[in-house]
């Protein structure tokens, strides 16, 4: 199969890969680091494939200057990675630990010396344990995205960061896909804290966009270049023009992106959010003001789009409502699509991306540009006895995408740029080390890096890419 030809962006447009801390870093308790909630999630039996922990992960705290000689190799314009929040304040808030503090430092130095530019990302579901489970005698009920300090404590955290490193990063990201910290983490459970609150994953949506807001602030004020968030966007369809089909529908507009773009870019709560969470949204814990802090104009939105979903009309499953709403609002997946899966089990549809960006464009007349701060595919790798790794799906996969973005560019959108997911194979979560999406292979017993053909590849639409900016530049 031969290798598809180079999509075209327009001149100027910025290639970058990504990655996140706990994915990783490893050395979970060195130098001084406190424990986060996937700490204590991966080592609670049960929680992920095989028991995986990001206790080593890909161990980059000790080789991050391999890491950032491959980012200089792939010739990327720009890296986004996360800090570990307990990296920085082991408790969450309070003392901060030098240690982690330089090691960053060296890390941003080193990406600075090599041409390419920072983009940090400050929440990526590493949350301290310490402010899941206060040592007042709380119980973790009582802690973390549920509570309103939390939100106060993460731009205590956001103020510590810019105040280091303000003056070398060029974008910063205050939270990524806060859909998965909070429905995921709080709903399904299928992520740390691992709860099945209900309700409690409505409080943690709104108590991750104050934390945004008051984090934005704090960025703001030390004079930080570029500030953002990441949100996981979906580009949803419905099963069948059925009414009850274009209800659900309707429900999991709320579910997968209202919830964050309307607040973010509109000023408002979801129109349908009541007949969505049959009445729980609303609570104390939404406070005059919070929609204004929360829709404080940004300089950029980042989107991460992996798939489509398609959805029809289903049953509750659970009879309890205040756990029902917001576990389950009545909708179920489906996959008409007929394309080729990833092995996360995701369908391939390249045109979903292009429609969900031209429909963001649509809605929201104060969207601000947009990056794309994660896109990509896990496959089924393997090292081959000529010592590489060939990868045709995954480069079909990042061309369709890429396409697709350039078509939403042409019409209209303003999309400035794109980091792949990921640098390298890593921790996926609950999933472990089964999924492996990096262009760069890790082999996890001796920890050797291997670039991917999709490696080479993408350096070739970076290499070709700059030199028709020049060209246009002439
Ligand atoms: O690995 C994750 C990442 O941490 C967040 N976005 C989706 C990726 C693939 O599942």
């Amino acid at each position: 199969m031969s290798a598809p030809g180079f999509p075209q962006l327009p001149p100027g447009f910025r290639f970058g890969a990504a990655t996140a801390a706990y994915q990783i870093e490893g050395a979970h308790d060195e130098d001084g680091r406190g424990p986060s909630i996937w700490d204590t999630f991966s080592h609670t039996p049960g929680r992920t494939l095989g028991g995986a922990t990001g206790d080593t992960a890909c161990d980059h705290y000790h080789r991050h200057r391999e890491d950032v000689a491959l980012l200089r190799g792939l010739g990327v314009d720009g890296y986004r990675f996360s800090i570990s929040w307990p990296r920085l304040l082991p408790q969450g808030t309070g003392a901060v630990n030098r240690k982690g503090l330089d090691f960053y430092d060296r890390l941003i130095d080193d990406l600075l010396a090599a041409g390419i530019a920072p983009a940090v990302t400050l929440y990526h579901w590493d949350l301290p344990q310490a402010l899941e489970t206060p040592s007042n005698g709380g119980s973790a009920a009582a802690g973390g995205w549920r509570v309103r300090r939390t939100a106060e404590a993460f731009a205590e955290y956001a103020n510590v960061a810019a105040d280091r490193y303000g003056d070398r990063v060029e974008r910063w990201i205050t939270l990524n896909e806060p859909f998965c910290s909070a429905f995921v983490g709080h709903a399904e459970g299928r992520h740390a804290p691992g709860a099945r609150e209900g309700r409690g994953a409505l409080v943690a949506a709104h108590h991750l966009l104050v934390a945004h807001g008051l984090a934005v602030r704090e960025l703001r004020a030390a004079g930080a270049r570029e500030v953002g968030i990441t949100l996981n966007l979906d580009r949803l369809h419905a099963a069948s023009d059925r009414p009850e089909d274009l209800a659900a529908l309707r429900r999991a507009e709320v579910l997968h992106n209202e919830v964050w773009t309307e607040p973010l870019f509109a000023g408002r709560y979801p129109e349908h959010e009541a007949e969505t969470w049959q009445g729980l949204a609303d609570g104390p814990w939404r406070r005059p003001g919070d929609l204004e802090l929360i829709g404080a104009p940004l300089d950029f939105l980042g989107v991460n789009f992996y798939r489509p979903v398609t959805v029809t009309a289903a049953p509750h499953r659970q009879e309890d409502p205040a756990l029902r709403t917001a576990v389950d609002i009545g909708v179920a997946e489906t996959d008409p699509y007929g394309t080729r899966q990833t092995t996360m089990g995701w369908p391939v549809v390249p045109s979903a991306f292009t429609e969900l960006l031209t429909g963001l464009h649509a809605r929201y007349p104060r969207l601000p540009p947009v990056w794309i701060t994660e896109n990509g595919s896990a496959e089924a790798d393997s090292l081959t006895p000529d010592g590489r790794v060939h990868d045709p799906e995954r480069i079909d996969y990042l061309a369709g995408h890429l396409a697709a973005v350039a078509d939403a560019v042409t019409a209209g959108v303003d999309v400035r740029g794109y980091y792949v997911w990921s640098l390298l194979d890593n921790f996926e979560w609950a999933r472990g080390y089964d999924q492996r999406f990096g262009l760069v292979h890790v082999d996890y017993h001796t920890l050797t890096r291997t670039p991917k053909d999709s490696y080479h590849w993408y350096r070739g639409l970076i290499t070709a890419h700059r030199a028709r900016t020049e060209e246009t530049a002439r």
